[in-house]
């Protein structure tokens, strides 16, 4: 009967620290929180890696006058902001799921890729 309620605890414990204690380590590394600079004709880093399941803060910085990098999209996501020249504009996307997300100008023609893995 001990034995039972040891074993019962051990398993009550473990499944509390994989569930709700461990997380992996690749995804802590991963931020939520990013600073993107538009600057000639490219969104630096074009590249941006974010966990799934949480809220994620895009920072853009908009250093290019050009009218070209005035709005950023996200068609995905149903997201379009006007970026304001050397101002930062702050885009808060929704929990993701595991996919890619493209984003770019309003004619397509600065690029980036957002990737939930
Ligand atoms: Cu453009």
């Amino acid at each position: 009967m001990l034995i039972a309620n040891i074993v019962g605890l051990a398993t009550i414990a473990l499944i509390i620290w994989w569930f709700w204690l461990y997380k992996p380590e690749a995804k802590n590394a991963l931020k939520t929180d990013v600073e993107v600079i538009v600057k000639d004709g490219v969104y630096s880093p074009a590249l941006i890696n974010v966990p799934t399941g949480k809220p994620i803060q895009l920072r853009f910085t908009r250093l290019d006058e050009s009218p070209c990098a005035e709005m950023l999209l996200i068609p995905e996501l149903e997201i379009s902001e006007q970026l304001l020249v050397n101002k930062e504009t702050e885009i808060v996307l929704p929990a993701l799921t595991i996919g890619e997300y493209k984003f770019h100008c309003q004619m397509n023609m600065y690029k980036g890729l957002i990737r939930a893995i």
